[in-house]
């Protein structure tokens, strides 16, 4: 079984940027760099057959390259706790529409429908037990935080694999705008 889930790469300087401001939280699993991304829709543990058809499906997906632009920072919270700090995304509606097809490619592949809500985000440390205070300072360092727009020409599915720093993660298909 391999764990699976679409997403977008991020430019080099992007994720150095990233990088920088990776500190300040006491007990936070911080992505590592090379690791940063814009996750689009999660598969799961799937089959490699499975696997195959999945990647089938995404390399029908057309769609003209566009600008994205990552602007401020937030937090997802599970139960009262905070869970993720990210740096968020301008809407784009091209961007929903990539994931609208991915979606369909992945209903095509016989996955079932996410019903969770789209909130593109780039994750950048998970968090358990984090101070609150830590957590405020990060957000409140971070929330004007906006890069220059880059070009999305190709997304990814990625595999996931738990490590004892945390997950890594491997673009195992790339799908180019082009096809
Ligand atoms: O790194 P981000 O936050 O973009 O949170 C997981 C991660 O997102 C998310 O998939 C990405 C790659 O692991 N994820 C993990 N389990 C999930 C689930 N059951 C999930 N997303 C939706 N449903």
């Amino acid at each position: 079984m391999i764990r699976l889930f679409f997403g977008l790469e991020l430019p080099g300087e992007l994720r150095m940027r990233i990088g920088a401001i990776s500190r300040g939280i006491d007990g936070a699993r911080w992505v590592a760099p090379e690791d940063l991304h814009i996750t689009l829709r999660f598969i799961g543990e799937v089959t490699g057959p499975a696997m195959e058809e999945i990647a089938a499906e995404a390399a029908s997906i057309r769609f003209e390259p566009f600008a994205v632009t990552l602007a401020g920072a937030g937090h997802f919270e599970r139960r009262g706790r905070v869970g993720a700090v990210w740096i968020g995304i301008e809407p784009e509606p091209a961007l929903s529409a990539l994931r609208e097809r991915i979606e369909a490619a992945a209903a095509r592949a016989g996955q079932q429908p996410e019903r969770r809500r789209f909130r593109p985000h780039v994750t950048v440390a998970r968090l358990s037990r984090a101070r609150p205070a830590e957590v405020r300072d990060w957000l409140a360092a971070n929330t004007l935080f906006r890069a220059v727009p880059f070009t999305v020409d190709r997304f990814a599915l990625f595999s996931s694999t738990l490590g004892r720093h945390g997950s890594t993660y491997t673009a195992e298909c790339r799908f180019p705008v082009e096809g």
